[in-house]
């Protein structure tokens, strides 16, 4: 290949010099991403790879369909619980199963703990280091920085000595040679555009969202037991109600629930005046940095979630809507239906899996998971070395999943522009106002790298709002002496027969479904389509790149050995290499590669 032109409308060009990064850091699981820039280090063409495969749809063949949410909730430890969502929702839809309304209810809390909790751990702990340069945060005035926080918030850790503390000990770090958490940054690199102050303030609420996040995740052991990894139960929740008596082991009573209410006053605290001011103050500085759209402005999904009414999982009990949006008509929104063998199919023709027509894609409920790695690899000692990616050939531990042919892009940001197209205020009216803040930007600003940063932290807000409501409506449910909490009435699967079902949500990163087909009371297929399954997609039979890869076209690198701009978009994705790729090559793990080929 030199030039090529894509059926989704993009040219990709990989005559230039060739980049690696494998593997790419502050993500879960393992990505690997090519590019081949051009002689003004602009990126020409991307590749993106998974390098692992966990095989969790193969292990789940012939086990109980009730046992499946346990061992689907291990594909991934960050997105905790959410696989066991849709793992429950799924087996609930093929065997019938009700669930009362206060499971619902507590599912939603779980669910929308999850987006707070794993939005902000994105954004300062996975994210922000592609915008802040902590060794220029030494810098900063610390009374600057106080009268900056106190400029942009009204959270009461601002003053000077606060700040300037906070930099001692960063000076600590680095005159000790130990950077702990900071260390292999690219700091100094040009494309770094905070002043000293903005970045004091940010590795301060670095730190702060470091300890704050061990917080908000109790409300999963509340109800779940444990995080990571909650219980979860085919009928409804496996925590019981007893408000009576306070001193019930593992039961919800009022000491835990006035405990949930306190987190979740102090998660919408932390957000709406720590995480949002500093998104709202970083972005500032970076609004002329507008690259990383690749799809986001053509083609989005969105599944729904957090149903209001139990058991009605179509659009309009959905608080967060479904959708798709095709070649950018916001003033469409077409309706998604996950059943549909025309709608939803994953190829695998660049895939290390085998089917037995490669150019077809499959719906998942005919869904095949056979691995096929067959990668030209060279051989140098005992070891398999890789030097570059054959993009004409599998090169992905990832299947290429389509909505109606088209590759999609799903997250926050796909959520956003589909309640933003439907018109309903709670996601436009968020949106506007960012965009007018930050000096009158166009709609189309959205669809960029920053846009989807920023549409990260306007639902971490929504959602932790939205805690508030679902912990209201399950008290109120408790007052009015609704405990129930499971359905055991279907709980045999000698009453199901021989049945299938599809349980769909949207897991932080975005659209998520599990496709389970049960005989004999077991399960015989199970295929899960993830989020990164969709954003970090390798091409398909028509050639159409996924959305990793169409985000990193045209961006020019400052550096061409210092990544930063690939991390940059890579990251505004939050990857999750270990939900998409559910062996790894001999030689497996170098820490932190970048090679310029
Ligand atoms: Ni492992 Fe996951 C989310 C799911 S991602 S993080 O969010 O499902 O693809
Ligand atoms: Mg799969």
């Amino acid at each position: 290949m030199s030039v090529i032109q894509t059926p989704n409308g993009f040219t990709l060009d990989n005559s230039g010099q060739r980049v690696v990064v494998d593997p790419v850091t502050r993500i879960e699981g393992h990505l690997r991403c090519e590019v081949n820039l051009d002689e003004n280090n602009v990126i020409r063409n991307a590749v993106s790879s998974g390098t692992m495969w966990r095989g969790l749809e193969v292990i789940l063949k012939g086990r109980d369909p009730r046992d499946a949410w346990a061992f689907c909730e291990r594909i991934c430890g960050v997105c905790t619980g959410t696989h066991a969502l849709v793992s429950v929702r799924a087996v609930e839809d093929a065997a019938g199963i009700e669930i009362p309304s206060n499971a619902n209810i507590i599912r939603n809390l779980m669910q929308l703990c999850l987006y707070a909790h794993d939005h902000l751990v994105h954004f300062y702990h996975l994210h922000a280091l592609d915008w802040v340069d902590v060794v220029s945060a030494l810098k900063a005035d610390p009374k600057a920085t106080s009268d900056l926080a106190q400029s942009i918030s009204s959270w009461p850790l601002s003053s000077p000595g606060y700040f300037r503390d906070i930099q001692n000990r960063l000076k600590a770090f680095v005159e000790s040679g130990q950077l702990g958490p900071f260390m292999n940054g690219y700091w100094g690199n040009p494309a770094y555009k905070l002043p000293p102050e903005a970045n004091l303030m940010a590795v301060a609420h670095y730190l702060e969202a470091l300890d704050f996040q061990k917080e908000i995740v109790k409300i999963h052991t509340i109800f779940g037991g444990k995080n990571p990894h909650p219980n979860w139960l085919v009928g409804g929740m496996p925590c019981s109600i007893n408000v009576s008596n306070t001193g019930a082991v593992g039961a919800i009573n009022m000491e835990r629930l006035n405990m949930v209410s306190r987190i979740i006053d102090e998660t919408i605290a932390f957000i709406d005046q720590v995480y949002v001011p500093d998104l709202q103050a970083i972005a500032s500085f970076y609004k002329d940095w507008l690259y990383g759209g690749g799809i986001s402005g053509m083609n989005v999904l969105s599944y729904g979630e957090f149903p209001d009414r139990a058991n009605d999982y179509s659009a309009n009990s959905m608080l967060m809507p479904p959708g798709a949006i095709i070649n950018g008509d916001l003033s469409t929104v077409h309706d998604v239906d996950v059943r549909d063998p025309e709608q939803i199919q994953e190829f695998v023709t660049h895939s290390w899996y085998k089917y037995g027509d490669e150019m077809q894609g499959l719906h998942p409920w005919q869904g095949v998971t056979e691995p096929q790695f067959t990668l030209g690899a060279k051989t140098v000692g005992h070891k398999t070395h890789i030097e570059a990616l054959d993009e004409s050939a599998k090169y992905s531990w990832i299947k290429a999943p389509r909505w109606r042919g088209h590759a999609m892009e799903v997250g926050p940001l796909a959520r956003y522009i589909i309640g933003y197209a439907k018109n309903m205020p709670e996601f436009k009216e968020p949106v506007d106002k960012l965009l007018s803040d930050l000096g009158g930007l166009p709609i189309s600003a959205l669809f960029s790298t920053l846009g989807r940063t920023a549409a990260r932290g306007l639902e971490a807000s929504w959602s932790a709002h939205q805690m508030k409501r679902s912990y209201n409506q399950l008290i109120a449910n408790i007052k009015a002496g609704d405990t129930a909490t499971a359905n055991m009435t279907r709980w045999d699967p000698k009453m199901w027969g021989e049945v299938k079902g599809v349980g769909i949500g949207e897991a932080p990163r975005g659209a998520l479904g599990h496709w389970v087909v049960i005989k004999e009371g077991k399960i015989d297929n199970y295929q899960a389509v993830v989020p990164t399954t969709w954003n970090a997609s390798p091409r398909d039979p028509t050639g159409q790149i996924g959305a990793y890869e169409a985000a990193l076209l045209n961006t020019p690198v400052a550096v061409a050995d210092q990544p930063l701009e690939i991390l940059r978009t890579l990251h505004s994705f939050d990857p999750c290499l270990a939900c998409s790729t559910h062996v790894i090559a001999p030689d497996g793990q170098e820490m932190a590669r970048v090679k310029v080929l």
